[in-house]
């Protein structure tokens, strides 16, 4: 398998992440949507990282697709068994990738429209939007397991709602720190530097 996409991303860093964890081996490159657009368009016309490469050709893209095949693949799936679980570790997934959209929002809207394009209320609804996917993923986890240093949010190993929030955390943060004061989400804080902290993250580091 091939992954192609730059670790600057959210969601490339959570497909390599999560197939190292799944113990999936994979090549990796760093290819740019945005200066290297042309050679993206030579592996995936459409522009989108991640883009995986499967062994037997098939070029797919979208982090939860993707995701959703490896899973098949590996055998094994990242969200828990049990079904109250498994509904809340994907209310946590959807407002991590929420908060991931609307951080590459914000990033997009500063970096590639030009100042006097730029409209203010969207930015303020963006910005809104946000802030509360955060507060509510710092309220879900905020009394949840991980007060004795130890356990992840739904059992003794990171999860794939453990992996996507951390990564979400890690991105928004560095990408946008004037915008998310981390002393005001110290849950989010402390999981995050728990998972930066494991050998699968380590192997794939952010890289903004
Ligand atoms: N829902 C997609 C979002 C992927 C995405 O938007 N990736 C960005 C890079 S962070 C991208 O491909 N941007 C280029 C574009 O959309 O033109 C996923 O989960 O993979």
């Amino acid at each position: 398998m091939h992954l192609v996409g730059m670790l600057d991303s959210p969601y490339v860093r959570r497909v390599a992440v999560s197939l190292t964890t799944l113990g999936l081996p994979f090549t990796h490159e760093s290819v740019s949507v945005f200066r290297h657009y042309e050679r993206f368009q030579g592996i995936n016309p459409v522009v989108k990282a991640p883009t995986l490469i499967t062994d037997g050709g098939v070029v797919l893209m979208d982090s939860t697709l993707i995701l959703e095949h490896t899973e098949k693949l590996a055998g094994r799936s990242l969200a828990p068994d049990e079904l109250s679980a498994h509904a809340r570790a994907q209310r946590l997934i959807g407002l991590a990738l929420a908060a991931c959209e609307k951080s590459v929002q914000i990033v997009y809207e500063n970096q590639l429209r030009p100042e006097e394009k730029r409209h203010q209320p969207w930015l303020d609804r963006v910005n809104e939007q946000l802030l509360a996917a955060y507060r509510l993923i710092e309220a879900e986890i905020g009394d949840a397991t991980m007060e004795d240093g130890e356990g992840w949010l739904f059992g003794p190993a990171p999860l794939q709602a453990d992996i996507t929030t951390a990564i979400a955390w890690t991105f928004t943060t560095r990408m946008l720190p004037d915008l998310m004061p981390a002393d005001a989400f110290p849950a989010l804080t402390r999981l995050t530097t728990r998972a930066e902290a494991q050998e699968a993250f380590k192997a794939w580091p952010y890289d903004g």
